[in-house]
């Protein structure tokens, strides 16, 4: 795709149009010329077409009013936007484009409306809960619901729940919505219904979104706390139904007085039993007669010169093309065949957001190598003197099937071996995430959400780059696989867990890690609530037992 070409038209769209089996235009043809006022709008509302809007515009405003415009004509193409992502023939990046061009036409039609003129269908405050910093899937929802004609008052991250009534009632706004990724999220979100209860203003309807959720947890437990009404959007256009349902008076959410009452478990979290963290006396069958690496040095080090460009050969296209930028398989095209499209498609904006992004993206890690020895569930770190305990590390056990526990990887304390552990910290800096709150800002959405999913991975990408740099360290990275998706899938030897996770899902165990790896002089904090500043990115424990992989607690 050349990117300098002067286009009527956008190929991508186009070529998704031929996987529909719809003819391709002609591109010497005006896409607008055979088409009415109306049409005309609606085309540059669903194709995403910025070019020759503000003339359309003009045009059609002979013969209706701005606020007509808005709502008969360009919300009509939204909601057709919206429909055709629901039916998996369109795909979110496509969607966020049509959400640029519902904006800037938005924009141009505003100072021409009369004063007493609301184009408003309803109105949402957002934020992200206290403790939480995950921004873009409430920024998601805040441009599919101000694109759609509601009124978004969207404040931002860890917000307190005194903001949040404070926003919404200063800013007179119908519906609170809430997001957090977090496990610890979901708590405060019940605790904030509890206050809105003991306050008084129940009589705010409440959505609830983000992936630590579950529907059964706000459908069952947070109705039974809630005396209003809550719901679950499990993505940002069940959000937009929801609050067109709210709205109108239609959202089916029972009425406190007859929900049945169930009891309110909530949200049991089988890895933080505390249970699981005492040592019962019966281990897992690890193998515990396995070498130990030579240490490659004790202590810690830092690395802060990267090739950016060697980096990205570390980023998995998977998880940045389908995971973060959510190019969805259409269900007539075989595997294969999509493949193909995404290569020909997706890799010419991969490579181009490299570019663009290589001197924004600040690569920084900071590792070190420790000696210790397990004494049950406890991992003991020692001083390099190999016998005062430095510090003490405690991972839940599996209640069942083998009994894993991270403990189990390590020589423990009556082998009479000492053992080795390593841990990594790696970021890319806090400029990525400021260029891309104002991509935000500048209403650039589709951008906005490419560079984010670059953020995201070029982060997860100097881990996967970083871990196999330590493998060669402890002396058996010549073993990796050459094919880097063999890599991607972990078929190495040992493995990264970052503590958050399953297999170690204590998010404090982050502050013992944050004294042994004194990251601060690359740049890297601890929030109040352990979660890691700059927004990209992660720590991890490293563990060289051949049989280390990824494992649930239950
Ligand atoms: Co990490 N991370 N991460 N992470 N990460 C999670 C959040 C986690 C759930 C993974 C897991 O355990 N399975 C877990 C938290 C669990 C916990 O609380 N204990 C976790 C962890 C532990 C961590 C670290 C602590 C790991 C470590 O380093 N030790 C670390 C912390 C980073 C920090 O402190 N700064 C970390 C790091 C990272 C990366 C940097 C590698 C990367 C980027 C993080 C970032 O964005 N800042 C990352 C990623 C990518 C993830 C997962 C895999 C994906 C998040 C994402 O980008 N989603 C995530 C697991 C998961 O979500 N499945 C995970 C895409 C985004 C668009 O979706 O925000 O969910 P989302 O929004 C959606 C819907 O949920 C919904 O609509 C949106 C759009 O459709 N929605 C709403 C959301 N809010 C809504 C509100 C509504 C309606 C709908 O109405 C109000």
């Amino acid at each position: 795709m050349s990117e300098s070409r002067e286009v009527t038209y956008d190929p991508l769209i186009e070529l998704m149009r031929r996987f529909e089996n719809v003819k391709a235009t002609d591109t010497s043809v005006d896409p607008f010329e055979s088409l009415g006022r109306e049409d005309r709008l609606k085309k540059h509302i669903v194709d995403g077409i910025k070019k020759s809007l503000e003339a359309h515009l003009e045009d059609a405003l002979e013969s209706y009013t701005p606020l007509q415009i808005i709502n008969d004509i360009l919300l009509d193409g939204m909601k057709t936007v919206g429909e055709l992502f629901g039916a998996g023939k369109m795909q979110l990046p496509f969607v966020l484009q049509s959400a640029e061009v519902m904006k800037a036409a938005v924009r141009y039609l505003e100072p021409k409306m009369e004063k007493t003129e609301g184009s408003e269908k309803g109105s949402i405050l957002l934020a992200t809960v206290a403790g939480d910093v995950h921004d873009i899937g409430k920024n998601l929802v805040d441009i599919i619901l101000t694109n759609n004609g509601y009124r978004v008052v969207n404040i931002g991250i860890k917000q307190p729940i005194n903001n949040i009534i404070a926003e919404a009632e200063a800013n007179k706004c119908q519906v609170i919505g809430l997001s957090g990724l977090l496990v610890k999220s979901t708590v405060i979100m019940r605790d904030n219904l509890v206050e809105l209860n003991q306050r008084g203003l129940s009589h705010y309807p409440v959505i609830l979104g983000g992936a630590a959720l579950t529907r059964a947890y706000v459908e069952e437990d947070m109705r039974a706390i809630y005396e209003g009404k809550v719901y679950y959007a499990q993505d940002a256009f069940e959000g937009l139904r929801l609050m067109g349902d709210i709205v109108s008076g239609e959202a089916d959410a029972p009425e406190a007085e007859t929900r049945p009452r169930v009891r309110v478990q909530s949200h049991r979290l089988p890895d933080r039993d505390p249970a699981l963290y005492v040592f019962d006396g019966v281990k897992s069958p690890v193998a515990t007669d396995v070498p130990v690496p030579e240490l490659p040095f004790y202590g810690v080090r830092s690395q802060t010169k990267f090739d950016i460009f060697e980096l990205y050969r570390f980023i998995n296209p998977v998880a940045l093309w389908r995971g973060q930028w959510q190019f969805k398989k259409p269900e007539n095209l075989s595997n294969p065949e999509f493949n193909e499209w995404l290569e020909e498609n997706v890799r010419p904006i991969f490579e181009r957001k490299q570019r663009e992004l290589a001197n924004i993206l600040k690569p920084r890690v900071k590792w070190g190598y420790f000696w210790c020895q397990s004494e049950g569930n406890d991992l003991l770190i020692y001083e390099e003197d190999q016998a005062t305990v430095r510090c003490k590390f405690t991972f839940p056990r599996q209640r069942d099937l083998k009994r894993l526990c991270l403990a189990d990887f390590f020589k423990s304390t009556d082998s009479g071996q000492m053992d080795v552990v390593g841990f990594s910290i790696v970021t890319v800096g806090e400029d990525v995430s400021e260029y891309e709150r104002q991509q935000f800002a500048d209403g650039d959405y589709q951008e906005y959400l490419y560079t984010h999913g670059m953020g995201v991975e070029t982060a997860e990408a100097l881990a996967e780059y970083w871990h196999k740099m330590m493998r060669h360290e402890m002396g058996f990275g010549h073993q990796d696989p050459d094919d880097l998706r063999l890599l991607f899938a972990a078929r190495y030897q040992g493995s990264r867990y970052s503590f958050g996770y399953p297999a170690c899902p204590n998010l404090e165990d982050q502050a013992q890690l944050m004294e042994l790896l004194q990251p601060e002089d690359i740049g890297i904090s601890l929030s109040e609530e352990y979660m890691l500043v700059p927004e990209q990115s992660t720590s991890a424990i490293v563990i060289h037992h051949p049989e280390a992989k990824y494992f649930n607690i239950r």
